[in-house]
């Protein structure tokens, strides 16, 4: 008989995780660790299981947009799919935004909430896009201190029930630009005592959610981000009938293609002020921040679906005379990249520890200072990991991993928004700079390092702290050199240097995690990683020629 190749399967996804557990073991006081293990054991469960079947199952069924029935009428109804349907149940029952804001474990709230999003994320097709601006949406609503929409909507938003749950839209691209939001061409105008919002959302994630936050500029404000003003409106009226929106058509995208991304036309959109008549960008800068960190989870938590997969394929495929797991060099390209894996997760739930001591109220200043910081230096960093490390993934598959119906492609073409939306790598490198700028330097990260690494003792990660201050020396030489904030040798070089602070940070944290998991669980695969993703390199920091580079991407003269 021809031979069939046994297909890589999944475990539980909580119990298998070594490398998540360890990260809970040391950021969880012992009994919000035991607490919260039963629900991570279900939910890793359900992940590695059922959810996992389904969405094999569900693979090649996309979200579909009616826009007329069949008696001519303008409905504009979308309709999810399956497993997007049974995810939404399952994050309002299990918490996975509630939990953020019930805060039943204080400080290690956003800890516990991440923990549930990484291993429900991977079987659920990108269905974390809502939830993340759900979350976000939540937490800038209460930032505003809009007591009537905070009333209104955080409920919902928060809620665990699943008819009484709602999620959010971020409406900020416009065809002007993703990045450059201060162009919003769309415009608020004051009709019969209410305002109403006209124009052309280019990339509306999600659209069958019940509200969204946007941006539009009040008729007479100034142009940019600061004539902007951050509305709030409900999608549907009380009798399901849209609000002033039109739904011109679904995005045709590489990935992510679950999730479904409309364009809209705004044709007098009841709306109303989160904020204030201006500075909306500005203000909806808290729902960015939320959103960025769980960009970064779900990086964290792609890389890990697409490992997990591999390792056990590698342990089923015969090539060569032995299993893959057994052959030297493919056991080295698979330890890279659970090296570049590892150091993502600890900068992540290094975001999440921090956002929720900032949430419970006991972050000091510089503690907030490193949450502004960490956000972009997380998203960033993680985002270009889970697109090196998931096109590895692919290949350690052969040709399976370019075969569609094996469920693996999806993994990177999904990988490939995270370094987009929510702000390219570029657009966070500069918002790096600036978080640098309003922290004071970079003397905030070094005391950070020097926290992280008093505890380290084994000789081995003693010489990656020398490493990781080494490091940060060379970045603030590199600051110092390349001048003052605005200048051309400063943006040219930010995104090595953010992608190198990202990094520092990285193998920063991995050496606590590495001396941690010694001392407490005798086990090496930290100290492993660390020493990995320090051959690897943190420093990318490079002299180059501005003027090199201006010829190297001009055809002409
Ligand atoms: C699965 C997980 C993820 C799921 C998400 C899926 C949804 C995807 C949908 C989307 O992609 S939504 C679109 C996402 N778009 C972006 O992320 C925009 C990217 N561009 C930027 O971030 C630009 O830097 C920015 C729009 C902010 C620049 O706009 P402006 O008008 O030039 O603003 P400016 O002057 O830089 O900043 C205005 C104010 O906001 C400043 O404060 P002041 O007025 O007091 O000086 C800034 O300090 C503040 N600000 C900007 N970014 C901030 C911030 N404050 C805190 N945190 C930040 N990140």
């Amino acid at each position: 008989m021809a031979f069939v190749q046994a297909p890589p399967a999944l475990g539980n996804q909580y119990e298998d995780d070594r490398a998540l557990r360890s990260c809970l073991n040391r950021a969880l006081p012992r009994d919000v660790l035991a607490e919260i293990e039963p629900e991570l054991a279900s939910m890793g469960g359900l992940a590695g299981g059922e959810l996992y079947r389904l969405q094999l199952a569900d693979r090649k069924n996309e979200p579909v947009l009616t826009r007329w029935d069949a008696w001519g009428n303008r409905v504009d109804r979308i309709e999810v799919t399956r497993l997007w349907r049974e995810a939404e149940r399952i994050a309002a029952e299990r918490g996975l935004v509630a939990c953020a804001y019930e805060r039943r474990h204080g400080m290690h709230s956003r800890v516990h909430q991440f923990a549930l999003v990484y291993l429900f994320t991977p079987s659920t097709d990108i269905y974390s896009c809502p939830l993340a601006m759900t979350d976000g949406a939540a937490r800038a609503l209460i930032a505003s201190g809009n007591e009537k929409l905070v009333a209104r909507a955080v409920p919902h938003l928060t809620s665990r029930a699943p008819a009484q749950f709602w999620t959010s839209g971020q409406w900020m691209t416009e065809a002007t630009g993703g990045s450059d939001v201060g162009q919003t061409e769309t415009v608020a105008r004051r009709e019969n005592g209410r305002w109403k919002l006209y124009g052309r959302k280019w990339f509306t994630s999600a659209i069958g959610s019940q509200m969204a936050l946007t941006l539009a500029r009040p008729e007479g404000n100034p142009p940019g981000g600061k004539g902007l003003a951050l509305f709030y409106l409900e999608t549907r009226d009380e009798t399901g009938r849209l609000n002033g929106i039109r739904v011109e058509r679904l995005k045709d995208k590489l990935g992510t293609r679950k999730v479904p991304t409309a364009e809209l036309t705004l044709e007098g959109a009841a709306a109303e002020f989160v904020c204030g008549e201006s500075d909306g960008v500005k203000h909806i800068a808290p729902m960015l921040n939320v959103t960025r960190a769980w960009n970064a989870v779900s990086a964290c938590a792609l890389m890990r679906r697409g490992l997990a997969l591999a390792g056990d394929y590698a342990k089923k495929r015969v090539a060569f005379g032995a299993p893959l797991a057994e052959k030297p060099l493919h056991v080295d390209t698979l330890a890279g990249l659970h090296a570049e894996s590892a150091g993502a997760l600890q900068l992540t739930f290094f975001v999440a520890e921090l956002l929720g001591r900032a949430e419970a109220g006991q972050a000091s200043p510089a503690q907030e200072a490193l949450l502004r910081l960490a956000t972009p230096l997380a998203k960033l960093t993680t985002a270009r990991q889970a697109v090196a490390v998931l096109s590895e993934v692919i290949e350690a598959f052969g040709g399976a991993g370019y075969v569609e119906d094996t469920g693996l492609p999806a993994l990177l073409r999904d990988a490939q928004v995270l370094p987009i939306w929510e702000g390219t790598t570029n657009v966070l490198a500069l918002d790096t700079l600036r978080a640098l700028e309003e922290a004071g330097g970079i003397a905030v990260l070094r005391r950070e390092a020097g926290f992280l690494l008093q505890g380290v003792r084994a000789p081995e990660l003693v010489k990656i702290s020398a490493q990781v201050e080494g490091t940060l020396d060379s970045c603030e030489g590199w600051l110092k050199s390349a001048g003052k904030t605005g200048s051309a040798e400063l943006e040219a070089g930010a995104r090595r240097f953010a992608m190198t602070l990202g990094r520092a940070l990285e193998l920063a944290l991995l050496a606590r995690q590495a001396q941690f998991s010694l001392e407490h669980e005798q086990d090496r695969r930290p100290l492993a990683a660390a020493r990995r993703l320090a051959v690897h390199g943190i420093n990318l920091l490079a002299q180059v020629d501005a003027e090199e580079s201006r010829l190297l991407v001009c055809d002409r003269g």
